[in-house]
């Protein structure tokens, strides 16, 4: 791609602009520093079949667990009985909700101050829910056990909507909570409520939209599943689970089963795939832990596709509705936004606490806008609990979809055009730090520039008069933009917690004697290659070849605290603690390289891997020296050895940017729609590893298309999960994922000691939009305002045919209820 070669200009090297004859400064690109392309050192193991999943450990000993799971939405348990499981041969233990309560872990605390029940006692409120468990020495043998379990059940009157989770004499879900009067979990607000009522009341125009995100999954190809490993001799505990932040399981354990931090081992191995999924803590590792402490055995729970997609962490499920005070002249004067979320049968968020929403109020940030008020209300429903992140930044993906959806609809309204529209309500490049209408300070981008790479990739103008063409033939061609910029990377500790654990981040760096190194951090890759690209930091920092730096995540008995990896925080904060340990190192090796060469520190210049002395440039130490110095010939009064940890506290999240534009083709006699295009503009600073971070658009995209086009989770009237298994919740293979064309535009983030901003997510946040707006820009002639996702052939093509809007999560209708 050619990019090797130019990408040496982001270290060091060219920044000090000395020559080569006179150092002996090493190539970047060539160790693997920032910016190079270098392949993924993980897939060595993964692509020959060697990767460690908790499935892989087998420990001496073993036993296996299974959950037996509500058939009903919404139920009085009567009764369970047990004895027949009891008496199959290889049964050791069966654990019901009252056996749990016993010991006071029936219920157990939710990442959002509420409770979640582990097993059910009084009721079971979601389809799938777990009811009781079997511990056997097989998973064969538990499986049959939990059929053997006759639970009688009282059916209850079930809620699958906040419609009817707010309508008067709705049956109360959430008896067991003392106060707890109805369904409503929250009513939150934010923004300027006044200041945005005199927006309103000047404006020429007010554009409304209305619309539903479905409810979706993150479905990693891992499910979920733990290894319980109780060790009464020692009274250590270990557990090897699915989990996205070890160290956050470690501090719950601890708190909620009472045994002492120290005696807790929290591992995650390699993990297929986290998404957000493996950030809650479930059920399934609740039980492990107590099956393994009552039987002094390891108990491993691997769930199955099913349970994993009907009782985990699910994503949206979200009616939003807002209104934009347009001036005549396209300038956008205010914004109102209301949300109604649909969060199942336990407020289980996993979001900074302070937040009811997560940062939905991040959206319209990169607009330029006098002000904005959301009110948001969540509810309890029948259904799995879900508000779980998939791949957004707490909520960032409804709000951006939100966003663009409504500035198109805007747009249109104005008569003016999309591209234009945003361009004149962006914020400008010599407008930062900018406060955003809800009040984040968004401190850097290009906006417009972005944009413009993007209408020149796709040929903007071309297509519009290609559209026009293709309309006098009966073809039905659209073309969908969405810009954004989203906050990633929480915290800073001032104002993002989760339960009162401030959220920073950390990494531990020690070099050994021979310049080889071990890198640990607080976060935990799930694919995302921090083994591949944490190196690159420290070869960028020290001059280290990437491949002599190992890293390790995921064991709490070796890493240093970290909040672990979710909302594409690994790079804006332990990254950023990467670059800040390595310095730390680097501040070291210069008093060994001054010992070594007998000059004074303040004579000591510094170039990639390499001390010199100024006067004298080809009298210099390598890194390598130093570090064998460090154990060897240290100086009088200095400790030995090269090693830090260094706990980074970011000054503010990062706001990366993308500009995503997709064009289609709707055939009118089916409604089935074919993307053409799509190109990618993408800002999130300094790139450490492009081809990683394309990976990351890549796939990023292919979820957004999957949003966009086949993938729901919905319920009958009932109650009943309809996406339970992959015939019903699709995703989309080689054959339907379109391709995609990237771009970049890089802005450096300011206070990021790399300048680089997140990545993780930025296309499935603002993906979906560019798909949506490229159909209904396809039969905008039609009038049809709004087609709520997936846009199934179907739905498409009843609003075409009929004319209007299709809304809310199919098969059943808000309206039908
Ligand atoms: N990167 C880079 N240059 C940048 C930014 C990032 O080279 N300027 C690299 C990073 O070094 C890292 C990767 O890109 O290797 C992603 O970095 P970052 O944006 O910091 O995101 P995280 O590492 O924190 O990953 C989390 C993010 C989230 S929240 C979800 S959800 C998601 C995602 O990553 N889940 C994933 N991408 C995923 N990719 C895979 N394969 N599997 C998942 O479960
Ligand atoms: Cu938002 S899903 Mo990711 O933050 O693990």
């Amino acid at each position: 791609m050619g990019r090797e070669e130019d990408a040496g200009t982001v270290g060091e090297l060219s920044q000090t602009g000395v020559s080569k004859v006179t150092t002996q400064a090493r190539d970047e690109i060539k160790i693997g520093g920032l910016g190079a392309s270098r392949k993924r050192v993980e897939d060595n193991r993964f692509i020959r079949g060697k990767g460690n999943y908790v499935d892989d450990i087998v420990l001496p000993g073993m036993l296996h667990m299974e959950i037996l799971r509500s058939p009903l939405a919404h139920a009085r348990i009567v009764s369970i009985d047990t004895s027949k499981a009891w008496a199959i041969p290889g049964v050791r233990l069966v654990l019901t909700g009252e056996m749990m309560a016993t010991r006071n872990l029936a219920w157990m605390p939710t990442l959002s101050y509420d409770t979640q029940a582990v097993l059910a006692t009084d009721k079971v409120r979601f389809q799938g829910q777990e009811v009781a468990c079997v511990i056997a020495d097989d998973p064969y043998i538990a499986k049959d056990a939990c059929e053997a379990i006759v639970v009688e059940y009282e059916a209850l009157p079930v809620i699958v909507n906040p419609t009817q989770a707010m309508a008067e004499g709705a049956p109360l879900i959430r008896d067991d909570k003392e106060n707890q009067q109805d369904n409503v979990i929250f009513d939150w607000e934010v923004g300027d409520r006044d200041g945005t009522e005199r927006a309103f009341a000047q404006a020429d125009l007010v554009s409304t939209l209305e619309l539903h995100y479905p409810r979706s999954h993150p479905s990693p190809m891992e499910c979920c599943g733990s290894i319980a490993d109780f060790n009464r001799s020692t009274s250590k505990l270990t557990v090897y689970m699915t989990t996205q932040a070890p160290h956050i399981i470690r501090a719950a354990v601890a708190l909620v089963a009472e045994l002492p931090e120290h005696m807790i081992r929290i591992v995650s191995p390699d993990l297929g795939g986290g998404f957000g999924n493996k950030v809650p803590v479930y059920p399934g590792y609740v039980m492990s832990i107590l099956a393994s402490i009552l039987l002094e055995r390891p108990v491993k729970w691997i769930e199955d596709k099913t349970g994993n997609l009907i009782s985990t962490g699910f994503a949206r499920d979200i009616y939003l509705r807002g209104e934009m005070a347009l001036r005549k002249d396209g300038k956008i004067l205010g914004v109102r936004m209301h949300t109604d979320s649909d969060h199942g049968a336990f407020f289980s968020d996993a979001q900074p606490s302070k937040f009811k929403i997560g940062l939905m109020h991040s959206a319209f940030s990169c607009y330029d806008i006098p002000s904005a008020h959301l009110t948001a209300r969540g509810v309890y429903t029948n259904k799995a609990p879900g508000g779980v992140a998939y791949r957004c930044s707490f909520r960032v993906t409804e709000a951006m979809f939100f966003q663009e959806r409504m500035v198109q609809a805007a747009a249109d309204d104005l008569g003016l055009d999309q591209a234009e529209f945003r361009r004149r309500n962006f914020v400008r490049d010599d407008d930062f730090p900018h406060r955003t209408p809800f009040g984040f300070l968004t401190d850097s981008g290009q906006y417009g520039k972005c944009l413009d790479v993007g209408l020149q990739a796709i040929g903007y103008e071309d297509f519009l008069k290609q559209k026009e063409e293709a309309k006098q033939r009966g073809r039905l061609l659209g073309i969908g933009i969405s810009t954004m910029t989203e906050p990633l990377g929480a915290g800073n500790s001032r104002e993002y917690d989760i339960l009162g654990i401030k959220m920073f981040d950390s990494a531990e760096l020690r070099v050994h004697m021979t310049g080889k190194a071990i890198l640990r951090t607080g976060a935990k890759t799930q694919g995302q290659g921090h083994e591949t690209t944490w190196a690159q930091i420290v070869a960028h920092e020290l001059g280290i070849p990437a491949e002599d730096v190992v890293v390790e995540e995921g064991d709490t008995d070796t890493a240093p605290f970290g909040m672990g990896t979710y909302a594409s925080r690994s790079t804006p904060v332990a990254g950023a603690a990467v670059a800040m340990v390595s310095r730390k190192v680097r501040a070291k090796a210069r008093k060994l390289a001054a010992h070594l060469l007998e000059v004074s520190e303040e004579d000591i210049e510094w170039e990639l891997g390499r001390f010199y002395v100024r006067s004298a440039p080809d009298n210099g130490v390598t890194i390598q020296d130093c570090a064998f110095a460090a154990y060897s010939n240290m100086p009088d009064g200095m400790e030995p050895g090269l090693e830090n940890v260094a706990y980074y506290d970011p000054p503010n999240l990062t706001w990366p940017f993308a500009c995503y534009i997709a064009t289609v083709e709707v055939d009118p006699q089916t409604g089935v729609w074919d993307v053409l295009r799509v190109v990618a503009v993408d800002d999130c600073g300094v790139r450490i590893n492009p081809m990683v971070v394309e990976g990351q658009i890549m796939g990023g995209l292919t979820e957004a298309y999957a949003m966009a086009s086949m993938q729901f989770i919905t319920f009958d009237a009932q109650g009943n999960c309809i996406g339970s298994n992959y015939m019903d919740y699709l995703l989309p293979t080689a054959w339907e994922t379109p391709g995609y064309e990237l771009h970049e535009v890089v802005t450096p983030c300011p206070h990021h000691p790399i300048g680089a901003k997140g990545i993780g997510e930025c296309a499935t946040v603002g993906g979906p939009a560019a798909f949506v707006n490229a159909v209904l820009d396809a039969i905008k002639d039609s009038g049809v305002r709004n087609i709520d996702m997936p846009l199934l052939p179907d739905r498409v093509y009843e609003a075409l045919t009929q004319r209007h809007d299709v809304s809310g999560a199919p098969p059943v209708k808000m309206d039908d209820q």
